[in-house]
């Protein structure tokens, strides 16, 4: 049995922060495991080191299941995004080590390929229609078959989705949270003509998605689907937030535009009405902040009986480790339906080498035995933490809105 003789958190910056676990056996075999929570990332690197390193000394890194049950019902707080990120980490650790010993890439533990490859969705954003379209234009020309648009909106300085540096969005930019001004009209005018534009370019053979990043209400999310079904979106994300999963039946009542939710998701519970009742499409749920690979399948398995599919997270603030493993966990599964992209800086690649890779609008997660990503501690020792926050939004009258 390979016994768990040590375990590390990790934290660099290498342009942005990121918390990692590595867990050491005594077979000579570690594994690694992202536990990058944006904005709040000291508080999943304390709860590890403090309360979840010392009671896996000694440990069976075998029995991963166990591990997970140990963590989630012997902490007796359930749930939360610092308990799972942090549960998740050691998980998908403990999934690298498996497939380590056991001389396989993970996607073969989980039941072997399902598909050739990972359809994965590229971002797409500009200050206003012509550049966004311009920046979709480029990725359909490095082989994306879906691109998700995000444009700035006139009247407003800044929105959610678009970025300084038109290729790597970083939204967590600040010391502390710089305030966006958000009117919910002026961006409501501004969608439609964005895919009427998009789809006149670049015609109906990519898929075109969008992010509104839970600023909208469920009667205005149904308006916006109705008004964008003849634009044939593949999905709208994060309509309006779920706390109250309910708030998805009215949107549902108003159109058929796809609906995908759940990025920031932590459980099988977060998703369980949306999903009995197939009030969505897609479940955003990612590794790194739903408990790992174990607790994944289970809500994937959950969706798949529902006709629901998966649609990763996968913006650059969870790292190539969580990655890797949403790859691993795309290739394997039967309801798959897309994964985010958002290629991560040279830097942060280097810290992070990886078997992963993008070929024509797909990605594999490669046939090194475990998740096939490694952490290189002595460069990753060079990027000291720094602080970073998400912004906040406001109405324009100064009301506190949803980021
Ligand atoms: O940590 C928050 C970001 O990952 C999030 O704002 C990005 O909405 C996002 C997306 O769809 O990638
Ligand atoms: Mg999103």
């Amino acid at each position: 049995m390979p016994r768990i003789i040590g375990s590390r958190v990790i934290v660099t910056c290498p342009g942005r922060n990121f918390v990692t676990l590595k867990i050491e056996t005594d077979e000579g075999v570690y594994g690694l495991g992202d536990a990058t929570l944006n904005g709040r990332e000291l508080a999943v690197a304390s709860y590890l080191a403090e309360h979840v390193v010392p009671c896996l000394i000694g440990r069976d890194a075998h029995r991963i299941e166990d591990v997970w049950q140990f963590l989630y019902r012997g902490a007796y707080w359930r749930r939360g995004p610092v308990t799972m990120a942090a549960i998740a980490a050691v998980d998908t650790a403990l999934w690298d080590i498996k497939g380590k010993l056991a001389g396989l890439p993970v996607y073969q533990l989980l039941g072997g390929a399902s598909r050739d490859g990972v359809m994965v969705y590229g971002h797409a954003n500009g200050r206003d229609i012509a550049d966004t379209v311009a920046a979709a234009q480029h990725y359909k020309e490095l082989g994306y078959k879906a691109i998700r648009l995000q444009s700035g909106v006139p009247g407003l300085a800044s929105t959610y989705g678009v970025s300084k540096d038109r290729y790597f969005y970083e939204p967590a930019d600040a010391d502390l949270p710089t305030e966006n001004v958000w009117s919910t009209e002026k961006y409501m005018r501004s969608v439609p003509p964005l895919f009427e534009a998009a789809r006149e370019a670049l015609g109906w053979d990519v898929h075109l998605l969008h992010d509104i990043h839970h600023r909208l209400t469920p009667i205005e999310a149904g308006r916006l689907g109705k008004d964008l079904e003849v634009y044939r979106p593949f999905w709208l994300e994060d309509a309006t937030p779920a706390e109250n999963q309910a708030n998805f039946r009215l949107i549902r009542q108003h159109t058929t535009t796809p609906l995908a939710v759940g990025e920031i998701f932590n459980s099988i519970w977060d998703a369980k009405q949306l999903i009995e009742e197939q009030l969505i499409d897609y479940v955003r749920a990612t590794v790194v902040h739903a408990g790992g690979i174990s607790h994944l399948k289970k809500l994937a398995s959950f969706a798949e009986l529902h006709n629901v599919r998966t649609g990763c997270h996968g913006a650059t603030d969870l790292s190539p480790v969580c990655m890797a493993a949403a790859l691993h966990f795309d290739l394997a599964i039967p309801n798959f339906g897309v994964q985010e992209y958002m290629r991560h800086t040279e830097e942060t690649d280097a810290v992070f080498p990886h078997a992963y890779r993008f070929e024509d609008g797909m990605m594999h997660p490669g046939d090194a035995p475990g998740l096939g990503v490694d952490i290189n501690e002595k460069l990753a020792a060079k990027y000291e933490y720094k602080r970073a926050f998400l912004p906040v939004n406001r109405l324009e009258d100064g009301t506190m809105f949803n980021w």
